[in-house]
C-alpha cells in the first residue's frame, strides 16, 4: 500500500502533452514550488538572467521566459510560467505551472532538472490528493475529477460535471443535515419527554426521513448502473446467419472498414469489437462469426464465442437476410436468443422487390417489428440507429446529473439501510434510542461518502486510480 506522503515536500508531475509536438504542462506543488522554478527559469534565452529575481513573484501573473540548464545554462526550452500562492491554488499550496513549447520531450527534460533541484515525483492523483486533505475539495469532487478524465463520452461528460460543480456534495450535505435534524429531535424526546407531543412529532418526523434521506438513498443507488454504462460502456452484439450482412452493417455503424466484408459466408471468424457513441453512450459495438452447424475448428471456436458476446450483450442485434426471409435456422437462433429481446434487423432491403410487404410477413412471423435496412448502401440505418437510441433510453435512464461511482453507491446503500431500519424501528413503537443509534451509522455513512474521516486505506485506494500529474 502506498503511504499517504508528508505533505511538505515538494511535488511536480508532467500533466498534460497534447499530441507529441503539443504543449507540456509541468506542474509544481508545494513549499519550495518557487524556489525549484527559479532555479531553472531565464528572462532571457542567451544568458542567466533570474526571471523572478529574488522577491516573491506575482501571483496569477503570466510570465514569458526561458528555461535554462542550471548547470552549464543551456537553453532547454521557451516557456509561459505562472505561480499561484497559497492558498489560491488548485492544491491550496503554492503551485508553479510551466507551459513549455517545445514538446513532451522538452517537457520531460523541464520535469528532469526540477527533480534536480529537490522536487519529488507526484504519485498518481497527488496533486488532488493535496486538494482533498487541504480541505479545497470533497471526496465526491474529488472522484469526479478523476471520472471526468477518463469519461469517453459527452454524456458521461455531463454526469462528471455534475459532480464537480458540487451537486453531489449538495445532496449527500442535505442528508446529512436531515438525519442530525431527526436525531437532535428524537434526543430532545428522549431528554424531555413531557415537552413534545410523541405520536405526531414521531410521524412528521418518519416522513421526513423517508422524503428526504431514504428516497434519495434509494434513487441515486439506482443511478448507479447508469454510471456503470456510462464509465465502462455497453456492448451490442450483431448475430445471424452467415452471409446476411453482418459485418457489412458494422463498418456501417462505426463508418469505417472494420470487418472484412465478402460474399464467402463464414469469413468473420472470431468475434470483432469497435467503439461508438450512441446517444452520448460509448458502446462497444462487437461483430461475430455466423451462426451454423461447422466441421471446421477455427469456425466453431468463432461461433462458440458468438453464443459468449450474444449472451454477454446489452443489446443484441439479430439480422435476417431480406432475400432469404426468416429460415428454419433463423427460427430457431430466434427462440434461443428471444430472452434477450433482441432488436430483429432485416438486411439487403435494396434487392427485397415489395420491401415493405415481405418484412411486415416477417414481423408477423417473429412477432415483434424492427428495422429494414441496406446495410450496403446505408438506407435506414439512421432508423435503426434511433431504435438503439430509444432502447438505450428505455433501460439506462434520463439524461443529466450525478451518477454515483461503486464506493459511493455502497455508501449510499448504508444511509438507506440504516435509516429504513431506523424507521422500521420509530413505526414498530421500539426505543428511540435504538433509533438514534442507527441515525447515527447513517450519519457516519454520509460523512464518509464526503470523505470526512476516511483513512489512509481508502484515500490510497480511490487516489490510486488516478493518473499521474492529476
Ligand atoms: N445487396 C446487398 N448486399 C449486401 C448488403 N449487406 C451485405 N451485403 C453483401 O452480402 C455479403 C455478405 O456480407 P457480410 O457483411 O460479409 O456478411 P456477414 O457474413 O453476415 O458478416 C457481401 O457480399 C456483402 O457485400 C445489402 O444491404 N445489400
Ligand atoms: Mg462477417
Amino acid at each position: 500500500m502506498r503511504c499517504i506522503p508528508a505533505m511538505k515536500d515538494t511535488i511536480v508531475a508532467i500533466s498534460t502533452a497534447v499530441g507529441r509536438s503539443g504543449i507540456a504542462i509541468i506542474r509544481l506543488s508545494g513549499p519550495r514550488s518557487v524556489a525549484v522554478a527559479r532555479a531553472l527559469l531565464s528572462r532571457q534565452s542567451g544568458c542567466a538572467t533570474p526571471l523572478w529575481g529574488c522577491g516573491e513573484p506575482h501571483s496569477h501573473h503570466l510570465y514569458h521566459g526561458f528555461v535554462l540548464d542550471p548547470v552549464d545554462h543551456r537553453l532547454v526550452d521557451e516557456i509561459m510560467v505562472s505561480y499561484m500562492r497559497a492558498p489560491r491554488s488548485y492544491t491550496r499550496e503554492d503551485v508553479v505551472e510551466i507551459n513549455s513549447h517545445g514538446g513532451v520531450l522538452m517537457g520531460a527534460r523541464i520535469l528532469e532538472l526540477a527533480l534536480s533541484q529537490g522536487a519529488r515525483l507526484a504519485n498518481p492523483g497527488e496533486f488532488t490528493l493535496r486538494a482533498f486533505l487541504n480541505g479545497r475539495i470533497d471526496l465526491l469532487t474529488a472522484e469526479a475529477t478523476m471520472d471526468l478524465i477518463n469519461a469517453k463520452t459527452t454524456r458521461a461528460l455531463g454526469a462528471q460535471m455534475a459532480a464537480l460543480g458540487g451537486e453531489a456534495a449538495a445532496v449527500v450535505e442535505s442528508m446529512r443535515a436531515a438525519l442530525v435534524d431527526a436525531v437532535a429531535a428524537i434526543e430532545a424526546d428522549i431528554d424531555f419527554p413531557e415537552e413534545i407531543d410523541t405520536a405526531s412529532d414521531y410521524s412528521r418526523l418518519s416522513l421526513k426521513l423517508r422524503t428526504d434521506v431514504l428516497e434519495v438513498a434509494e434513487a441515486l443507488c439506482a443511478r448507479f448502473e447508469t454510471g456503470r454504462v456510462l464509465r465502462e460502456g455497453l456492448s451490442i452484439t450483431i448475430a445471424g446467419r452467415p452471409n446476411v450482412g453482418k459485418s457489412s452493417l458494422m463498418n456501417r455503424l462505426l463508418g469505417s472498414e472494420r470487418a472484412i466484408v465478402t460474399a464467402t459466408p463464414g469469413t468473420t471468424r472470431d468475434t470483432i469489437e469497435g467503439w461508438l457513441e450512441i446517444a452520448g453512450m460509448p458502446i462497444g459495438l462487437i461483430d461475430t462469426a455466423g451462426l451454423r452447424e461447422s466441421a471446421d475448428p477455427v469456425e466453431c471456436e468463432g461461433i462458440r464465442r458468438a453464443w459468449r458476446a450474444i449472451e454477454s450483450a446489452d443489446i443484441l442485434l439479430y439480422l435476417i437476410d431480406g432475400v432469404d426471409g426468416l429460415t428454419e435456422a433463423d427460427r430457431k437462433h430466434w427462440n434461443r436468443v428471444a430472452f434477450k429481446q433482441p432488436i430483429p434487423v432485416i438486411n439487403k432491403l435494396d434487392l427485397m422487390g415489395g420491401g415493405g410487404q415481405r418484412a411486415d410477413r416477417l414481423w408477423q412471423q417473429l412477432g415483434s417489428p424492427g428495422v429494414v435496412i441496406a446495410a450496403k448502401t446505408g438506407a435506414g440505418v439512421d432508423v435503426l440507429r434511433g431504435a438503439i437510441e430509444a432502447r438505450l433510453k428505455s433501460q439506462y435512464g434520463q439524461e443529466g446529473g450525478y451518477v454515483p461511482n461503486l464506493r459511493q453507491k455502497q455508501g449510499l446503500e448504508a444511509v438507506a439501510c440504516y435509516t429504513r431500519e431506523a424507521l422500521a424501528g420509530i413505526a414498530a413503537g421500539r426505543y428511540p434510542e435504538t433509533a438514534v443509534l442507527d441515525l447515527r451509522e447513517a450519519m457516519t455513512a454520509c460523512a464518509a461518502l464526503l470523505g470526512k474521516g476516511a483513512d489512509e486505506e481508502v484515500l490510497d485506494e480511490i487516489f490510486r486510480k488516478f493518473c499521474i500529474g492529476k
